[in-house]
């Protein structure tokens, strides 16, 4: 007894000799801090660093040459709900019983992302990671929020900036009618707000703006600032959305942690149809609502200055999907996915960004419009259109047979050779019944409200492969 008394006292001394020499981690040797931003609807020729003349943001194509540009980088889906489904589940949306549209427009108001799903946030939450949220949720109602989907703090309007009025601070109406004009200022001022909280832990802020998705409304101070005409107001948002971010990145920099930061920049899927942006060239063709590339081929830019390369560009595919396990990679988080959990469809690419000549973790990918079934698949560098054609069941212009284009050389998706490549059909073909079969095989019913019947069965099979795919 008096031994194992000897023993315990000193383990005791040892234990606290071993926290005194072994002070909580500095920020420098912390694992890195995480904030996630995504703009609404925001195209690649908003940016100049991804070519626009018109709409100035020196401070994203400062961040540029500070860090990784990619650009062959894919949201999730098309439009909204889906897509950010996709990003925080690492999911095809299918998988997890989404059909189409968005929250309160063809997407049913009381269903959403299923509790089921385990998110990224919950995944840095479980690692003792400080989560929070600043922006527009829309992937779900009642006990779909935020906080109950991983996030420790979380401010937020639950839909689009055209749906609703309401912003929420942790599940409480903390204001009614908000401004519209002052939705970006608002969301910066609270991510600035965590990043100056004192915490032991590192912090994961997701922050999806809602600028400048429609209708576009400049702030006081940047109204009428960027000189343009017709196409003013959407540009001003743009800038103020550019100079929001530069603030952001100062916040950072004041409170000493812009080292271990992994600092993240995109959007959720490509310019709104009608949206009056400045005209400059795309470098796709479509956009939001459609599997074409500029529906969801997005600008995507990362800093991480411990470990990632500086003004450097990234050519290979990387998806929205893939960023819950690269992002945990890069934070040396394993992801424990409870068994009601769903399959994940990304691919860790950690290792690939930090050596930007390995081989690509991925070389496929398949695209919906946001109108309902899988329509097209990337392999390499040629993308099929399967179903549908590129835009919507209800567009005149469908296919009536598979479409085959080679991105490299025709990135505007115009000279379809299909009938070249018969044994590139097949191949296509085949590969994208594969993926369905699994995704049929393998998924989530869609959320629903507590006291909601459970309205969408899982998915059929057509509803998932859809046309030309037997
Ligand atoms: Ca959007």
């Amino acid at each position: 007894m008096k031994y194992a008394l000897s023993i315990f006292i000193i383990s005791i001394a040892l234990l606290f000799t071993a926290s005194a020499q072994n002070p909580k981690p500095s920020q420098e040797q912390a694992r890195p801090n995480i904030i996630l931003m995504m703009a609404d609807d925001l195209a690649n020729e908003d940016l100049g660093c991804y070519g626009s003349t018109r709409i100035k943001t020196p401070h994203l194509d400062n961040l540029a040459t500070q860090g990784l540009k990619f650009t062959s980088y894919y949201a999730g889906n098309p439009v909204c709900s889906p897509s950010r489904m996709a990003l925080l589940s690492g999911s095809y949306p299918a998988r997890l019983g989404w059909q189409w549209g968005v929250l309160g427009y063809g997407f049913e108001p009381k269903t959403g992302m299923s509790t089921r799903v385990y998110t990224m946030a919950e995944a840095f939450r479980d690692a003792g990671y400080h989560t929070a949220m600043s922006g527009k949720w829309h992937i779900g109602d009642k006990n779909m929020r935020p906080e109950k989907q991983g996030f420790d703090s979380a401010y937020y309007i639950l839909m689009s900036n055209n749906q609703n009025r309401d912003m929420y601070r942790d599940g409480e109406l903390v204001q009614k009618k908000w401004d519209n004009r002052l939705l970006t200022e608002t969301f910066t001022e609270e991510v600035i707000r965590v990043i100056k909280e004192d915490r032991d832990e590192p912090f994961f802020i997701y922050v999806p703006w809602t600028a400048p998705h429609f209708p576009a409304d400049p702030h006081p101070n940047w109204h009428g600032k960027s000189g343009e005409d017709k196409s003013g107001k959407y540009t001003d948002v743009v800038e103020e959305l550019d100079e929001r971010i530069g603030q952001i990145l100062d916040a950072l920099e004041d409170a000493g942690k812009a080292e271990n930061t992994i600092v993240i920049f995109t959007s959720d899927n490509g310019r709104q149809p009608g949206q009056e942006g400045p005209k400059d060239e795309p470098d796709f063709s479509g956009h939001k609502w459609q599997s074409l590339e500029g529906g969801t081929r997005v600008p995507l830019i990362l800093r991480y200055p411990k470990k990632i390369d500086a003004g450097k560009s990234y050519d290979e595919i990387v998806a929205a999907i893939d960023l819950f396990p690269t992002l945990a990679e890069a934070c040396d988080i394993d992801i424990h996915l409870p068994k009601e959990a769903q399959k994940l469809d990304g691919i860790g690419t950690w290792e690939n960004l930090q050596n930007l000549e390995s081989k690509p973790a991925r070389d496929e990918l398949l695209y919906w419009h946001g109108k309902g079934e899988a329509t097209a698949i990337r392999v390499g560098d040629w993308k099929l259109h399967f179903n549908y054609g590129a835009k919507d069941p209800k567009d005149p212009a469908l296919i009536e047979s598979p479409a085959l284009y080679k991105l490299s050389e025709d990135p505007k998706e115009k000279i379809n050779v299909a009938e070249q490549h018969p044994e590139k059909v097949e191949e296509l073909l085949a590969r994208a019944k594969e993926l369905l079969t699994d995704i049929y095989d393998h998924q989530l019913p869609i959320g629903t409200w507590p006291e909601a019947e459970a309205t969408t069965p899982p998915l059929e099979a057509p509803d998932v492969w859809g046309k030309w795919i037997e």
